[in-house]
């Protein structure tokens, strides 16, 4: 049977299952990326299921959120992964050095491979023909264990590209539009694949551009073919010879189906605070802006810090703009320097960071009060760059450029230059030597815990009863960002989750700590609406709740990598049937839920019983056999620990 690329990646990659839609089905996973903010919690659960050395084919780790130093706690974290690194045979990107997902693009990744990544933006790597997901941390450590990856066989959505993209609009456009269409749910439960011949005039990095911000649709990955374009960018990093073609069959179908003209697109902007409140900029155009911020895994190539040093090139920006430029690696930003690109930026009044996701994640570059932010970033979730109440737009480097210049949100068309034309280099400059490979072998090597880095608690079987009240009640779309905010002050404890907890929904509700504290052992329950933990694939999102008595979640609907982590760490991930039940339940109502070990076994209905308002709600749990194992026993490390001590008997 004719099939496209994403049923090619998954059908060299099945390890069971069958590849019908909705099915379960588990990938060998040859690659794993992780980054510092997850990847101190996955190198503590590597440790704990003593094994040696990973078993994939490459596993790398890569320092880039966690950069500012103001004390002790990110250095910290940033030496024990060295030596997780060297110990467990793992390469290490240490600070300055660049952000995960193009360092990886331009190092490691390898058409026709699967990677798996503790980073929702993994699947940036599709833009090289791979199968990259993001997943919570858990799931990657059993990937670098050798262990298969579970998923739910996606629907496949093919997307036919036509035209060319005229002068002033580029790829963030494009995804852009894909938000437009399809807001931040439309691709739960979907591969996006693009194909047809408007792939000519896109390069491999606006290929990245699309796919990254894939994950902003709630898409499981984004896939594209391997063909000439991405011939030609991995033979610029000297590593044409991992490249092999990878494109769809002729006559191979698509579950879902669409077109997309390049040509007929237009500057567009997302709106405080979704990536899905898109708007031509034509709409917006005319506020007044305080920042202009360019960078980021969303626009990290070459061409995106070019095309801005061109256009701001002999002027100033507005004198009231912060022009804050993150480099995305230290490899860019030689080439920008090498070039001259970086001297016309440094000229025309920017604020140069080091490499890394900075304000992105709210690491920094916060905005004043009430003031607008435009970022070249692929999220703008309430609170998440570090104001509480801001004002982020998500936009192309050509707007972000032009608004620099005027103060003002402004259509780059609208200023009176030539478009400038930027060609990708057929060389760069390669930073090879910055990237630290695994020690031949782990010997005597200890791994370097400082005082913050504190074990993983541990977590109880399931009681068949849950009785407890719901401590908040959320509405639709809420994000891990607002679960279980990042920035300045929280991210550093990362490594610590009694510490880190103390932020759960600190943005929504401040009381949420002290409150949860009082049902600790007992357990509570939290009730969201449709997408509930968007975003970002933090398993301090779920662990941190579930350190705090949180024992089941009651939606519309989920994101994929929060149920999961949910499941992971042994909170029960329930469903309304009836989605009107949803306006019925108010804050601190209590509810109980019984027979709840039969009923996941057996794949019941659950009721839950208000006890304060005297109703009934019928729950669904959609769980499989293993992901039930799995919330029964308190979480999968349980479930890990005792395959091991079966196996060991
Ligand atoms: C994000 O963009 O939200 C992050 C920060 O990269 C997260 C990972 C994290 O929270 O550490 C993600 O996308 O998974």
């Amino acid at each position: 049977m004719a099939k496209n690329v994403s049923q090619k990646l998954i059908a060299e990659h099945l390890v069971s299952g069958k590849m019908q839609p909705g099915e379960e089905i588990a990938l060998k996973i040859d690659q794993t990326l992780t980054q510092d903010a997850t990847g101190t919690l996955v190198m503590l659960e590597f440790e704990a299921m003593d094994l040696p050395r990973v078993k994939t084919e490459l596993s790398a780790q890569y320092v880039d959120h966690n950069l500012l130093q103001t004390d002790f706690k990110n250095p910290d974290d940033h030496l024990f992964l060295r030596s997780a690194c060297q110990k467990f045979g793992v390469w290490y990107s240490g600070p300055g050095n660049g952000v995960s997902h193009p360092v990886h693009m331009e190092r490691f990744g390898i058409p026709g491979k699967t990677l798996l990544g503790s980073d929702s933006h993994t699947c940036a790597a599709g833009s090289l023909g791979m199968l990259a997901i993001g997943a919570g941390g858990l799931e990657v450590a059993l990937a670098m264990a050798g262990e298969p990856f579970y998923v739910n066989m996606p629907q496949i959505m093919g997307v036919r590209l036509t035209g060319k993209l005229p002068a002033w609009v580029s790829a963030k456009d494009v995804i852009l539009e894909m938000l437009r269409r399809h807001d931040v749910h439309g691709g739960v439960g979907k591969i996006i694949e693009y194909y047809g011949p408007g792939l000519q005039n896109l390069s491999a990095m606006d290929r990245h551009v699309i796919a990254n911000m894939g994950a902003e649709l709630g898409a499981t990955t984004t896939v594209f073919p391997s063909d000439k374009r991405v011939k030609s960018f991995l033979e610029a990093q000297g590593r044409g010879e991992t490249w092999c073609e990878l494109k769809a069959d002729i006559n191979a179908q698509y579950d879902l189906h669409e077109e997309l003209d390049l040509s007929k697109l237009e500057p567009l902007i997302a709106c405080p605070s979704s990536p899905g409140k898109v708007l031509p900029v034509t709409d917006v155009a005319g506020r007044e802006i305080y920042q202009s911020m360019v960078g980021s895994s969303a626009n990290p190539g070459m061409r995106d810090f070019a095309i801005v040093a061109m256009i701001v090139d002999n002027r100033r920006v507005h004198d009231r703009v912060s022009f804050d430029i993150n480099p995305t690696s230290r490899q860019i930003l030689t080439n920008l320097t090498r070039k001259g690109y970086l001297d016309k930026l440094i000229q025309a009044g920017a604020r140069l960071h080091q490499s890394g996701c900075n304000g992105c994640i709210g690491m920094g570059q916060a905005p004043a009060t009430g003031r607008i932010s435009l970022r070249t970033v692929p999220r703008n979730f309430p609170g998440r760059s570090g104001t509480k109440e801001d004002q982020v737009y998500l936009c192309s480097p050509e707007t972000a450029a032009a608004s620099a210049l005027t103060g003002k949100i402004t259509d780059p068309r609208t200023l009176e230059i030539e478009y400038p034309q930027f060609r990708e280099p057929h060389k760069q400059e390669l930073k090879l030597s910055t990237l630290m490979p695994p020690a031949k072998s782990s010997g005597d090597i200890t791994l370097e815990k400082g005082p913050n880095i504190k074990p993983l608690p541990n977590f109880e079987v399931l009681n068949d009863t849950l009785e407890g009240p719901v401590l908040l009640k959320v509405g639709d779309n809420t994000s891990t960002d607002e679960i279980l905010p990042a920035g300045t002050r929280v991210l550093p404890f990362r490594s610590n989750i009694p510490e880190i907890s103390k932020f759960t929904f600190s943005q929504i509700d401040e009381s949420y700590y002290e409150r949860a504290m009082q049902h600790q052992k007992s357990g509570s329950l939290v009730v969201g609406g449709k997408n509930y933990g968007q975003g970002s694939s933090r398993e301090h999102a779920a662990l941190a709740p579930r350190y705090l008595g949180l024992r089941a979640v009651i939606v519309k609907s989920f994101a994929r990598i929060h149920r999961q982590n949910l499941i992971n760490f042994g909170i029960l991930p329930l469903i309304f049937q009836i989605e009107a039940d949803w306006e019925k339940i108010e804050q601190n109502d209590v509810l109980r839920l019984e027979n709840l070990c039969s009923a996941l076994k057996n794949g019941d209905v659950i009721e839950a019983v208000n006890q304060t308002k005297k109703q009934c709600y019928p729950l669904e749990h959609r769980l499989t056999k293993r992901q039930t194992e799995s919330v029964l026993a308190g979480g999968l490390i349980n479930v890990t620990r005792k395959n091991k001590k079966v196996s060991a008997a």
